[in-house]
Formats: C-alpha cells, structure tokens, sequence
C-alpha cells in the first residue's frame, strides 16, 4: 500500500487514554440498572443479562493476571472514522493482559461471522491501520445478526477458533443485536462474551452514558470544512443559493453541529419540523421568505443546510412513504414488471387519494426515488432522494410566482450538493483517534473481567484525555420496546435532536441573525498536529450537552 506523508506522520500518534486504562486496572461496580423503559418486558426477554450494573475502571496497583483468550471483532453498518483504532485499542489491551492472547476479525461485517470468512490480526496488520480511517482492516457490512441459526452458525467458528468473547461494532441495531446475541450465548452456557461499542456518524446513539458515537466529530469536522469553503466560494461570488444535504439518517445531529460550526443562512432540523407539523409548502415558504428578503438587500445568495431524513418528518410525507413501504413490500413483484416510464402513473392509481394527490405532487425524480430499492429492512433509502434538489426546484418555483406578485425582486441561482460518504472514511480527528482506542482498549479489560452484555463506555471527553471515565454499560439500559415491521421488538433507543437541549436552543436563538447576516464561519481542515485549542476540541453539541454554552 502506497502511503501518504500524513499517513506515514500519523502512524506514530500516540492515542491518548483516560488516565484509570494506563497502569493496571480494576473494575468498581454500581448499583443493578433498569432499562429506560419498559422493564417487564425487557427483563422478561433479557433474564441472563438485565440489571447488570454499570462498570466503571479505576487504577489498581497490583498486577493481575488474565489466562491467553482468544477475541473475534466484528464492524458492522456504515463506516465512521475511528474504526481501525477501536480495534489497535482492543488488540492492545489484550496484548497487555495477556502476550498470548490472539484477535480473529470477521471478514465484511456480521456475515464474515456466519459465513466463516476471517482472518487473524497480527501486530504487523494493527500496525498498519493505526489512526487510519475506514474500515478496509476487515470490511465491514450490513447482514443483520438476528436469527438463532446465524448466532449457532457463529457459534460453529468461534468454538473451531476457540474464541471466548466477540466484540460488535455498530450503530443502535447492531449493538441491540449484540445484546440479543449475548442473551443467548449466556443462556446456552457457551461461554462466549458478546462486547458491543458505539459507532456511528449519524450521532444518533448517545444517552445518559454513552455521551457520543465515534465517528460523529470526525464527520461533521470534514463536511463543516466543505461547508465553510463552498460559504467562502458564495460570498465571494455573490451569485449561487447553495443547498447541502447532510448525511445522518433520521436524526439531525449532523446537520445541527455542521450549523454550530458553519452559521449558513438556513438550517432545516427534522425533528423541528415534525413537532411543529410542517408541510412541504411551510418549508419552502420559509426558505423562499428569507431568499426574497435578503434579495431586497442586494444579497441573493446563501447556504441551506437540509438534514438527510428531512422528507420522512414531514407528516404528509411520512404517511406517504409508509404507504409505499407497505405497499411495495406487498406488490413488489407486480411493481416490477411495470415498465419505468409508466411506475409513477401506476402508483398515483393504487395509492389512497390523500397520499396519491401528494405523491403526484412531487418533481418527477424524487417522485422516482422514493419508489426505488427499499434497505434490508424495508425502508426507503434516504440517501439516495435527493432532498436538495427537490427544494431548489420547488422553491424556484415558488420564487417565479413571488415575483408576480412583486413580493421577490431577484436572482435565484442554486447548486445542489450532498455530502456524506466524504466523511465516512476521513483519518480520524485526534478526538476520535483517541475515543475509538480508548473504547477498543475498554473493551478488552470488560472481556478479561468476564463480562458479556455490555457496551464499551467511555465518558466526560470533553475534559483532557487523562480525566475521560472508562468503563461498560449494560446494553439492557438503553432498551425499550418498539414497533419494527409490525411487531414489537426491544431495541435500543434512538437518539434524535432534542428541541429542548442546548445545542438546538443555542442554534435557535442565532438562526435569524444568520439568516439575515453574512456570518459564515470557515472551519478548515481538522489539524492533526498542533496546540490542543486547535487539534483537539470535541464537537460544539457534546459541549454544549455538557457545559451548556460554548
Ligand atoms: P450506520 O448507521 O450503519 O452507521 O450508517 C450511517 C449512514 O452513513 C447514514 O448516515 C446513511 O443514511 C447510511 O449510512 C447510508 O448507507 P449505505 O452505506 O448503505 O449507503
């Protein structure tokens, strides 16, 4: 592999870790833990995992000794940067436990596990990945790890490897799958741990314990760098309306720090707009409002921030995608034979008139979008509807009839963008170098006190490295039940953006200054090398969530 110059540079940073995982280590117990909600029901599916208490790590001035295990890893669902450092972490403090110890990575995700394809990580391979971004170590993918033939499958090569603990990483269903996967390894006496750590760019799995997902810093440092220079290209330019689509899935914590970071003019938050019930034509009366006045001051340009998820929180928009997701999950077949040309008019006549007379309402190409391949679990991709370019035609359209009414005197020139996949694999920011090796190291020390069921922690970062709080969480704490494909199933708690919590006040109580001024802030590269104040700032909503103010 031919390497950059900052690759090179990089592969000598020293992660940084809380102070308690450095020397020897012991674990200190709390009390026994409920889950968030409906604990009846969680306890009753959980009987060998729930109530665990939470484990915090202190220093320990003995020494103890750990047997040689064997440990498989898993990366599974979208990449996030941090990845190859949870595993350097992992393999380190296995290493430090015990020299003997060896880590097996399963190839391309949970289906590497069922399907026996893995390889063994040496030294050498660690240290060729360390501080990289990506997953390319192992791969990763997106098989769901839910059925009791694929866990017994798994359970065939991790017996043959003789590996005794396996450590999931992945987003909120990945790491709800770990605990399922754990529940019943436990049941079964196998004697295998299942150890889960917290991924994802989306920011969307947090709570009161797991204060971010790795990978949210790094992403949203790198889209706001691009945000920054396309405001510096609009303001020097003076003639585009820019409008960015941000990854993240449902929740709109990405596009929300990107904002933070950036002040564009406008930013669309999803869950705003669904608590205030807004429809497709609110939205674009408020975007074309603020395009028409800050025309009247010879200003027309501007940068629009749109969350990924925005069409599904918008109510009509919802009912209309969950009617096609029933619909097309019944009909698929008989869709398929529909030719291309004809599918739009074709769905307009099965769809009930309320969400048909929507639908027909759409741009032809997201109209198109929204009818395409659903994801493994049934669902429209959001990815791939490109919401940016649905609002600058809508709104273009909606500024033509303004100007006959002479309430817009202007020029309205947009550029669509969509920024998410530039992020996924960016060389992780030294927050997230140091977070993700400490997870990974965090991990091993729950392995070798025999846990299973938990999730890697690591907490109060936005403080220097050495005062960070390592531990594991019971996974059963997160849970709740909720409705998925018609059944109610326990699954962890997805966190969306709360109206309520400082980062989206700090954001509201700026957005109208922002939108009237030219306030852009231009964020820069991420500096990997340099003063603290620079290099190692965490991202402005876990300070906000933490401090209160910036
Ligand atoms: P995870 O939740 O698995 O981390 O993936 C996040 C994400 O990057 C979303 O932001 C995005 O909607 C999705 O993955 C894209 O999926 P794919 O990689 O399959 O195109």
């Amino acid at each position: 592999m031919t390497k950059s110059a900052l690759q090179i540079a990089r592969a000598s940073y020293k992660a940084k870790m809380p102070k308690a995982l450095n020397g020897n280590v012991t674990i200190k117990e709390g009390a026994p833990t409920q889950s968030v909600a409906d604990h009846d029901e969680i306890k009753h599916l959980f009987p060998n995992t729930y109530g665990m208490p939470i484990i915090e790590f202190v220093e320990n001035t003995e020494k103890k000794d750990y047997p040689a295990i064997n440990v498989g890893v898993i990366l599974s669902g979208g990449q996030a940067p941090g990845g190859h450092n949870v595993i350097a972490g992992l393999f380190d403090g296995l290493k430090k436990m015990n020299c003997n110890s060896r880590l097996y990575g399963f190839l391309l995700g949970p289906a590497g596990l069922v399907d026996h394809e893995y390889m063994e990580l040496t030294g050498e391979i660690i240290d060729e990945y360390r501080n990289t971004g990506g997953f390319d170590i192992i791969g990763s993918g997106r098989t769901k790890l839910e059925k009791k033939d694929q866990f017994d499958k798994g359970l065939e090569i991790l017996k043959k490897l003789n590996i005794s603990a396996l450590v999931i990483i992945g987003g909120d269903d990945s790491n709800t799958n770990a605990c399922v996967l754990a529940e019943y390894y436990k049941r079964k006496n196998t004697g295998v741990q299942v150890i889960g750590c917290p991924k994802t760019i989306d920011g969307d799995l947090k709570n009161e314990m797991i204060e971010t997902s790795f990978g949210f810093d790094t992403a949203c440092k790198v889209y706001s760098e691009l945000i920054g220079n396309i405001e510096r290209d609009c303001n020097s330019a003076r003639k585009y309306w820019h409008f960015i689509k941000l990854m993240g899935r449902s929740a709109s914590h990405i596009a929300l720090e990107c904002a933070l970071q950036t002040q564009p003019n406008i930013c669309l938050i999803s869950e705003e707009i669904e608590e205030k019930g807004q429809t497709l034509n609110d939205i674009v009366s408020y975007i074309a409002d603020i395009i028409a006045k800050r025309a009247e001051k010879g200003m027309n340009f501007g940068t629009v921030l749109i969350s990924e998820g925005l069409v599904e929180f918008i109510p009509a928009m919802k009912s209309l995608i969950a009617e096609l997701n029933d619909f097309l999950a019944a009909n698929g077949d008989e869709f398929a034979l529909i030719k291309k040309s004809e599918q739009i008019k074709y769905l307009i006549g099965k769809l009930s008139p309320k969400n048909s007379a929507v639908y027909a309402s759409l741009p032809e190409n997201v109209a198109r979008q929204l009818a395409m391949d659903r994801d493994p679990h049934g669902n429209v991709q959001v990815s791939l509807i490109e919401t940016d370019k649905l609002l600058i035609e809508m709104v273009g359209r909606r500024l033509e009839q303004m100007k006959n009414d002479r309430t817009y005197v202007g020029k309205f020139n947009a550029q669509g963008h969509f920024f998410g996949y530039e992020g996924r694999c960016a060389a992780p920011s030294n927050y997230d170098a140091d977070y993700c090796y400490s997870l990974g190291f965090a991990a091993s020390i729950l392995i070798g006190e025999g846990k299973t069921g938990y999730m890697a922690s690591v907490r109060n970062t936005t403080k220097p490295a050495e005062e960070w709080i390592a531990g594991g969480i019971p996974i059963t704490m997160m849970m709740n039940m909720e409705r998925r494909h018609g059944e109610m199933k326990p699954v962890i708690q997805k966190a969306l953006v709360k109206l309520d919590g400082a980062p989206f006040k700090t954001f509201a109580a700026k957005r109208e200054c922002w939108a009237m001024t030219t306030d852009f802030v231009y964020p820069g590269p991420i500096q990997y090398f340099g003063p603290t104040e620079v290099c190692d700032q965490p991202t402005k909503t876990l300070i906000l969530e933490q401090n209160g103010e910036i």
